[in-house]
């Protein structure tokens, strides 16, 4: 009997000992949506029952092996035990009840992730090798490289893929979900706090997955919706051949992969492209003049760049109208 109260004392030590350890580990980055509270809470739970079922498994074991291991010259059998019925009864039915209670929360859970709002804003998302484009229809349907959110009210992302299956994920808002080629998914999201996040790609989608990044900024209301208009007054107003071919790159995703400020991502920089000499993989170099540039983008691999991968270039359909706008574009980075 000493030998149950003193285990079971030592058992609830260790078991709050590993909560806290693990509770203080800071596993969570910050939580920033609505929909995190319940996933956290159901997080948190799991926390507790694993810290007690590990003190549990380990406090008895480390105890026998020290309290009960076998005496210098010792060489007598240890005591036989028969089947105990009460016994395997309880941990069977114990376990049973822990497992359906887990089951209720995680489906409360989800029911609490997935709570429609009807007012709930809609921005489309579309996931490309190898960067999100968002598009924001109640605005005029601009489009954007940042997905710019109002804090607490409900967005709903309707996600597209142009390629292979990406999954959009943003640690701070706890929810992750797929986006898959032919389908449109939807993902649900309240922000709840003020700051900048970042989506990633949690599906490995090619050799720059790792680049798939985009800024997430959660502002006021009012800070957003000044934002969101002055967004649709430049797509409006843009007429220039210029501004056109802008937005077609943050349209089509050219952005993810080429930078205009001279940054080297994965693609060549446009800035200072246009008349300058282009060394190719084949050895010769060419003026990056019009017709070169039109060839490049409808046809990457026609000229390929020295020391880049062929492959990783989309093929866009683009008409001729389109093609002059981004080269006119790209002409003004320099
Ligand atoms: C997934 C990444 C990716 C995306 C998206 C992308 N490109 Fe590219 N692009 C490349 C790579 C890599 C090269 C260099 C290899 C080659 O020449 O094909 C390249 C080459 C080019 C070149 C020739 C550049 C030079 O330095 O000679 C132009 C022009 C170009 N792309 C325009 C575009 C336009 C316009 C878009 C959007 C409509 C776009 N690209 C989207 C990866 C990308
Ligand atoms: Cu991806």
């Amino acid at each position: 009997m000493r030998h149950f109260v003193v285990v079971g004392i030592l058992v609830i030590v260790m078991a709050v000992l590993t909560y806290v350890g693990l509770d203080s580990a800071g596993l969570m980055p910050v939580e920033a949506s609505a929909q995190s509270v319940s996933i956290d809470w159901l997080w948190n739970w799991q926390i507790v029952a694993i810290s007690f079922l590990f003190a549990l498994i380990v406090v008895p074991m480390a105890y026998s092996m020290v309290i009960f291991r076998r005496r210098k010259g010792d060489i007598t059998d240890a005591e036989h035990v028969e089947g105990n019925t009460t016994l395997e009864i309880t941990w069977t039915v114990i376990p049973l009840f822990i497992v359906l209670t887990f089951a209720y929360m995680g489906a409360y859970s989800l029911g609490e992730t997935r709570r429609v709002d009807p007012n709930a804003m809609v921005i489309k998302v579309k996931a490309q090798q190898f960067t999100w484009t968002f598009e924001y229809p109640e605005y005029g349907g601009f489009f954007s490289n940042e997905l710019h959110l109002p804090v607490d009210r409900q967005v709903v992302l309707k996600m597209e893929s142009s390629d292979v299956i990406h999954s959009f994920w943003v640690p701070e808002f706890r929810v992750k979900q797929d986006v898959v080629p032919g389908r449109v998914t939807e993902y649900r999201i309240t922000p709840t706090l003020i700051g900048s996040y970042k989506v990633r790609c949690a599906e490995i989608c090619g050799t720059s997955h790792s680049y798939m990044e985009n800024a997430i900024i959660v502002e006021d209301e009012s800070v957003f919706t000044a934002w969101a208009s002055e967004q649709e007054t430049i797509m409006l107003a843009s007429q220039t051949p210029e501004s056109l071919g802008k937005i077609l790159t943050v349209k089509n995703g050219c952005v993810g992969c080429h930078s205009i400020d001279g940054t080297q991502l994965t693609a060549p920089t446009w800035f200072g492209l246009y008349g300058s000499d282009v060394p190719l993989a084949d050895g010769t170099t060419v003026v990056a003049d019009d017709a070169y540039l039109a060839e490049s983008i409808l046809n990457s691999t026609a000229k390929l760049v020295e020391g880049f991968s062929p492959t990783t270039m989309p093929a866009y359909t683009l008409t001729d109208v389109e093609v002059a706008n981004l080269i006119a574009y790209i002409k003004t980075l320099k």
